[in-house]
């Protein structure tokens, strides 16, 4: 039966049509294990008794041994902690894995979608995937892979991904997995961070029909300094493409894999135990290795995941995140694995052989609960709706989307063209550092409003503060902190406490600070504004100003660069980049083409600037301070709201950067 959401137009002129209410499916609400009365008994009781809430959600897990603390935190700077269940002991795969053999082991936990339409998906049960586990446990093992040591994981969306992650888990390695886009300087970066031991790689992956040079790229990166700790590479054959193999360091995985037993003793692990590193981009030029910790991270991603969705048993859930983003570490790997549930991994793109295979993989796997990023949906939205009105989606129950705003139009389009007016549309406000989802509508519970990421996730307790760091009530606009801790905050930068500290805990004392602007309504809803650091938000994937700059200074030619954010109509925010040349250089088409291809080689191409101008000077304050804003409102192509500019050194700068502004 089909539900169609009745739509509650706001009264009054000045409400936009965003403010239009979707109620929740009448279908949806009768069926729903969290309903609209149960949100607020819960959400109340969650913050006023924390420990009975937490320990409770606790018992979803398979302890070796159960906690009998809860909470122990303390955002004070002089006392400060964040500890959950830490006397509890448990095996994340376990978890994911043993502990479903009994009631679900023939049950499919993986289903495999290639890029080529054409290969045969793949069904990987429980049990064989526990199996496939076990050996790699092994393997690692015999490799000299000891609990607390670190393993770099650059790899395609294939099985093998999730395997990796579990088998670390399984032996008490912290996995740090680097996405498949990023160049050998990154891999390097990453792995000189965090001292890996072993790095886990395929020949190539394969993404719209292009090959991507994986094992090649780790080759080139090892050549670089401060890699020195690795001592095996270990390579998937995937595409069975060529590559180069240097004994004894690189091994074939199916060699040492294969014939190795089918189970693996779990090392007992504390809830405080580090589960795995996961780097991300901040205001400085070197990423964060945001460390989670094994029984809060667990307990929150899959209670967040069974709640956000609705999960229900039968459910096949597709979240489209590559495993290298948090997103798929919690809602590809271990949410819906801790569920019991059965996950997607798409190995492709959406638009590739066509502007359909979303749905068309969508009706192939009936798949009822869709996960994906405003990004997609846009560029899919431009294309018109036919390619969607044509497939059939009908196994579709529930939306959601993640990784930046989502604006009100791409919304409706979500609702109405894919969802064909039945689904709810979850718009899930989380980032890497949370670990899970914490503003976030549930869908037998919450009215939505498109581009509003609606109301917190138990127990978190969001505010808005001013610039001078006063909580707002009510209607307010500011900088949106969280008050109090939740299981699956990060514990720390790995290797840089301090850093952990001043970046998150010091801007607005006594509060985490997400590094995000926030509005909250009437109605006490949550609208997600985006970033207020020097972070651009680009298709859902966050890069740091600091990083493309000091990738763009690193060229001969380049003196100085500044790098901002633009409104970009399908990335959300696309790359501006303001390039100096050092004296008697001259900018023309073919450097502009080298500098990009040169970001392009340093990070990857997820940082290449869409535009590049050149600045004869840039914009500064007298003691020597790039003026972003000003940059950022000539990207933004309004050049008659740059604002007050008398305190520059030498205003003039401004009206030649004006004057040569690259806008489409
Ligand atoms: C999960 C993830 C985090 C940043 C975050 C914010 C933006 C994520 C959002 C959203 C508005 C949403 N963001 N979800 N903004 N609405 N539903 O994306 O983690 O890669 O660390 O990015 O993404 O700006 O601060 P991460």
């Amino acid at each position: 039966m089909r539900h169609t959401c009745r739509r509650t137009a706001d009264s009054g002129a000045a409400m936009s049509s965003s403010q239009t209410l979707y109620p929740v499916p009448e279908g949806i609400a009768a069926a729903a294990t969290i309903g609209k009365d149960d949100y607020a008994r819960l959400y109340a009781e969650s913050l006023r008794d924390p420990d009975a809430f937490w320990g409770k959600v606790a018992e979803r897990l398979h302890w070796a041994r159960k906690p009998t603390q809860v909470r122990d935190v303390s955002f004070d700077l002089e006392d400060f902690r964040i500890r959950w269940y830490a006397d509890g002991e448990l095996n994340a795969s376990v978890n994911c894995l043993d502990r479903h053999l009994e009631a679900r082991g023939d049950k499919t936990a993986l289903i495999w979608e290639a890029d080529d339409p054409a290969v045969e998906p793949q069904h990987v049960s429980y049990r064989e995937l526990h199996a496939r586990v076990c050996r790699l446990a092994n393997a690692l093992r015999n490799l000299g892979v000891k609990k607390g040591d670190r393993v770099t994981l650059y790899l395609p969306m294939i099985v093998e991904a999730t395997v990796a992650m579990l088998a670390c888990a399984r032996i008490g390695a912290i996995h740090s997995v680097v996405f498949g886009g990023f160049s050998p300087n990154s891999i390097a970066d990453r792995v000189a961070d965090c001292g890996s031991k072993l790095i886990i790689t395929a020949d190539e992956g394969v993404r719209g029909g292009k090959k991507i040079p994986l094992k090649a790229n780790v080759d080139a990166a090892l050549k670089l300094p401060g890699t020195n700790s690795v001592e095996t590479v270990l390579v998937v054959r995937h595409t069975g493409g060529a590559v180069e193999m240097q004994m004894p360091r690189d091994r074939w995985y199916d060699a040492v894999v294969d014939d190795q037993p089918a189970t693996c003793e779990p090392e007992r692990m504390n809830a405080e135990d580090p589960l795995f590193i996961l780097y991300t981009s901040g205001s400085t030029g070197k990423p964060k290795g945001v460390l989670h910790t094994t029984g809060g991270y667990l307990v929150f991603a899959s209670y967040t995941h069974a709640c956000a969705f609705d999960l229900r048993e039968d459910d096949i859930f597709w979240c489209t995140a590559d495993v290298g983003w948090v997103t798929g570490h919690s809602y590809i790997v271990y949410g819906p694995l801790a569920n019991g549930a059965t996950a997607l991994m798409f190995e492709g793109v959406p638009n590739y052989p066509d502007n359909s295979r979303f749905w068309q993989v969508v009706d192939r796997h009936q798949v009822t609960l869709f996960y994906t990023a405003p990004t997609a949906i846009r560029a899919l939205m431009r294309e018109g709706d036919a390619p969607v009105k044509k497939t059939d989606r009908s196994s579709l129950r529930i939306l959601g989307t993640v990784g930046e705003p989502i604006n009100p139009e791409a919304w409706r389009w979500y609702f109405d063209v894919v969802g064909d007016g039945r689904c709810p549309v979850v718009d899930t406000w989380w980032q890497t550092e949370t670990g899970g989802h914490m503003i976030t509508p549930l869908p037998g519970a919450t009215d939505l409003k498109p581009g509003s990421a609606t109301l917190p996730f138990f127990g978190v307790r969001p505010a808005i503060v001013g610039t001078d760091g006063k909580v707002l009530e009510g209607e307010a606009e500011g900088n949106l902190v969280i008050l109090d801790s939740w299981p699956g905050q990060m514990r720390t930068v790995y290797g840089d406490h301090q850093r952990f500290i001043d970046t998150y805990f010091k801007t607005y004392p006594g509060t985490y600070f997400t590094g995000d602007g926030c509005r909250r309504d009437a109605d006490g809803y949550y609208w997600i504004t985006g970033r207020v650091d020097d972070v651009i938000n680009v298709s859902g994937h966050r890069i740091g100003t600091a990083e493309v700059e000091s990738a763009l200074v690193s060229h001969p030619k380049v003196a100085e660069a500044a790098v901002v954010g633009f409104p970009h109509d399908v990335k959300g925010q696309g790359i501006y980049a303001y390039v100096t040349l050092v004296a008697g250089e001259q900018g023309g088409e073919d450097l502009r083409k080298e500098l990009v291809a040169h970001v392009r080689s340093e990070i990857g191409p997820i940082a290449s600037p869409d535009h590049l101008q050149w600045a004869p000077g840039l914009p500064k304050t007298r003691s020597g301070k790039i003026m972003r804003r000003i940059l950022r409102k000539i990207a933004e192509d309004a050049p008659d709201q740059l604002g007050d500019t008398s305190t520059l050194a030498d205003p003039s700068v401004v009206e030649s950067l004006v004057k040569d502004r690259r806008v489409p």
